[in-house]
């Protein structure tokens, strides 16, 4: 085609006029069926169209610049064409020397940017010697109990150099005083320190559950934080702000978007009512996203987030353009990755890396493989951290800022979203900001309800999860996992605990330990400021902990609701489900007594989606469900099974503990005489654990991606007399 032919073709020639419409062609390839039925409706309640246009474009969009408030297109004007994300993989396991040589050799293969996580004991304040950790310790992340340990996690690596995001909330105030140490003695001033303290505790109370303390005192922890690192430390982030967990837990895109934002603003109240002028913080407040599946809705999010954070600190009367603009790290989505068929994690995984690129994160951590089994092994990190590293280096996404900018889709979608979540967040602000309505159990309540639907909706295969409710495996390939032993690192961990028990100077340790309660108590003074004296004095971690325990009034205990009839909404009419409620109730009938379930968390593990889903499912079903207090002993959940006189103990798990704890529940159901209470299994759970919890009695167990109506039939069965530890796991059975 020679220059002539080229300039001739106009491809952006309108259709002819007498050209039959769009309706009229895609009625016709719909044969006779509305175009209607091709909308489809989202979980937030957003229609989605099969074809948007110019009149979709929200007005002004096309003046939206990058780097520019309210920052929509991007908080940077040459975003990754100028410098790209961080590669910041999340990760630690066992004890801080596995985990330092774990970070130099990832550090050595590409990653940019480190991001520690810290074990269930960690997070809870207790140390390694404590007697309720003991299924807990190095499990689902490094245990640190002291400088000692901080010192060694982040041996040669530069401190000045490099930004360290650190998920801690309910410890958060020991954890950020011996970093802060740590850096000291290995030469580093505080003010060079460049890194993250997740530091969020509203979404804890909501969803992800590690808190200490009452959310007072909490929000307490939060503001002296951001008034210490505004002071100190100009270069850190003192807090990220997080809506990862909340997707997590069931949540949908705009309740993510909303309750983060509105948590933020929240943040900001506490900050400024220390009297702290928002300029001087809001600049250094950060986020935190989960991607899922959902590719565009992911990259709206992203969008909308950052239009929607500008408009907020104008409100709260922000003049710096950077206090406007949202910065924030991603994750991709650990509950959309599955057991079975588990590399399709990695297809899965990828999709959502190049949603939130798309979207323009600022810092990526991508999910292993394995994840939906266990903590990621070298291998399985290589290719999450690869998947990032072929985005930056081959596929080209880095050249253009914001390309699905103007996007008639994704423009309409972007303003959709926030519509939605102002919604939402007007919601919370009438029931009187983020912390009352957490103490209301508004946003938890909403979530699990969210959780509830789309577990039914997986389960009766309308949302398609492929290696799981479609196109299963007949035979699933054993993969090599990491397991951790909890034993090992629980003896060396006391091993140099006492060491700096013995070696350090007792008098000045519980000086500082108790100034350190003075100032809980009194509401006096910077906790931060007093930890860090008390960490250089060798204080534990737990020690710092209960000393601001004790000065606060002790630990907090949550009170839960059970979520009823979402379940059973979604199955109306479906036969599956009327046979199964209908047997259960001439169960009721034969015996005179409905079956009894205790559904139980053990040990520091908080992540409750699960247990709550199968536990508002199961009473929707005509089980009486009674749910554990998160963090119980085995003992606390054998007395408490023993009391309501339940048929079965339900255990959900998902931090690895189960080998430790339910054989120990098991035993403890003997002692007290209660042998003829079967415990079942559910949670992330590999299926090389199956026999040894078989063999300590366990009745049944059911991995991840278990249907919840196989799992109500099993378990009736149980009740019901069946023979114990026969069945074959639910991974290995045909599925339709
Ligand atoms: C960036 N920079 C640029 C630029 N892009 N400069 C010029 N041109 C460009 N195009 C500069 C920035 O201004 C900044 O400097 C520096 O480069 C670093 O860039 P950044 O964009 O700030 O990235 P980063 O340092 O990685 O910080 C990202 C962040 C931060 C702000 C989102 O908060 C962060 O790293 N968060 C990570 C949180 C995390 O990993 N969480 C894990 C949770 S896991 P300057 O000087 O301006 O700062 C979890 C799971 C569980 O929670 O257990 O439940
Ligand atoms: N190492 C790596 N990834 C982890 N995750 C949790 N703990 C670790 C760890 N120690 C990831 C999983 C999980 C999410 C909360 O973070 O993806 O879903």
């Amino acid at each position: 085609m020679g220059d002539k032919a080229a300039t001739d073709l106009d491809l952006n020639a309108a259709p002819a006029s007498d050209a039959p419409s769009w309706d009229e062609i895609a009625k016709k390839e719909l044969k006779g069926r509305d175009v209607l039925d091709l909308s489809t409706k989202t979980p937030d309640g957003l229609t989605i169209k099969p074809l948007y246009g110019p009149e979709d474009l929200p007005e002004g969009v096309g003046e939206a610049l990058p780097g520019v408030a309210p920052f929509m297109r991007g908080p940077r004007a040459t975003m990754y064409a100028g410098q790209p994300w961080t590669i910041r993989q999340y990760a630690g396991f066992s004890t801080a020397e596995e985990s330092n040589a774990f970070y130099r050799r990832n550090l050595a293969a590409g990653q940019k940017g480190l991001s520690v996580a810290f074990d269930l004991a960690t997070h809870r304040g207790y140390d390694s010697d404590h007697p309720r950790v003991a299924g807990d310790v190095g499990k689902a992340g490094v245990a640190i109990d002291s400088v000692e340990d901080m010192k060694i996690l982040f041996d040669e690596i530069p401190l000045d150099q490099m930004s360290v995001s650190m998920t801690m909330n309910g410890a958060v105030i020991p954890t950020l005083a011996m970093f802060i140490v740590a850096a000291e003695e290995q030469g580093v001033e505080k003010k060079k320190l460049t890194g993250t303290i997740q530091n969020d505790i509203l979404k804890e109370f909501m969803v992800r559950n590690t808190y200490i303390y009452p959310p007072e005192p909490s929000m307490r922890i939060v503001a002296d934080i951001i008034a210490y690192t505004a002071a100190e430390m100009p270069k850190f982030n003192s807090i990220s702000i997080s809506g990862y967990h909340m997707q997590e837990a069931g949540a949908t895109t705009a309740q993510e978007l909303a309750y983060t934002l509105a948590d933020g603003m929240e943040y900001v109240r506490a900050a400024m009512a220390r009297g702290l002028d928002v300029d001087k913080f809001a600049p250094r407040l950060s986020f935190f996203f989960c991607i899922g599946m959902d590719f565009f809705k992911e990259v709206a999010k992203l969008r909308a987030a950052r239009m929607l954070w500008a408009k907020i600190m104008e409100d709260f009367g922000a003049t710096d353009d950077r206090s406007k603009m949202l910065r924030t790290h991603c994750q991709t989505s650990g509950v959309s990755l599955t057991e079975q068929d588990p590399y399709n994690n990695i297809v899965r995984t990828a999709y959502e890396a190049l949603s939130a690129v798309l979207g323009g994160t600022q810092s990526l951590h991508t999910n292993g493989f394995d994840e939906a089994i266990a903590l990621p092994t070298d291998f399985s990190a290589r290719i999450a951290r690869n998947t990032q590293l072929i985005l930056q280096h081959e596929t080209g996404v880095t050249r253009t800022v914001d390309p699905l900018g103007g996007s008639y889709y994704v423009e309409a979608l972007t303003k959709d979203l926030a519509d939605k979540a102002l919604e939402l967040i007007e919601e919370i602000e009438q029931a009187g900001g983020m912390t009352k309505a957490v103490e209301a159990g508004i946003p938890k309540s909403r979530i699990e309800e969210s959780a509830a639907a789309r577990q039914a909706r997986i389960d009766r295969g309308e949302d398609v999860v492929v290696g799981v409710n479609r196109y299963r495996l007949e035979n699933e390939d054993a993969i090599d996992f990491l397991v951790v032993d909890t034993e090992d690192v629980r003896k060396s961990q006391i091993k140099r605990l006492k060491k700096v028990r013995e070696t350090r100077s007792k008098s000045e340790c519980e000086a500082a330990l108790s100034k350190l309660e003075d100032l809980a108590r009194s509401g006096e003074g910077n906790l931060l400021e007093a930890a860090v004296e008390a960490a250089r004095k060798r204080a534990s971690l737990g020690e710092i902990s209960t000393a601001m325990e004790q000065g606060f009034g002790g630990r907090h205990v949550a009170t839960h609701t059970l979520n009823k009839g979402v379940y059973a909404d979604a199955y109306h009419g479906d036969p599956e489900y009327d046979v199964l409620k209908k047997r259960i109730a001439e169960h009721v009938e034969t015996t005179g007594k409905t079956p009894r379930v205790l559904v139980a968390k053990l040990g520091q593990d908080g992540h409750d989606r699960g247990a709550k889903v199968i536990a508002s499912a199961f009473s929707d079903l005509g089980f009486d469900v009674e749910l554990s207090d998160l963090f119980a002993t085995p003992q606390d959940a054998a007395k408490r099974a023993s009391e309501l006189g339940v048929d079965v103990v339900g255990v959900s798990t998902l931090a690895a503990g189960h080998l430790t704890l339910v054989p120990q529940l098991i035993e403890e159901l003997k002692t007290i005489g209660k042998e003829d209470i079967q415990v079942v299994c559910g949670g992330v759970i590999p299926a090389r654990d199956y026999e040894p919890l078989f063999e300590a009695g366990v009745a049944e167990v059911f991995g991840p991606g278990t249907n919840v109506l196989d799992a109500g039939r099993s378990l009736l069965g149980i009740i019901q007399g069946e023979r114990r530890n026969t069945r074959v796991p639910l991974r290995e059975q045909k599925k339709a």
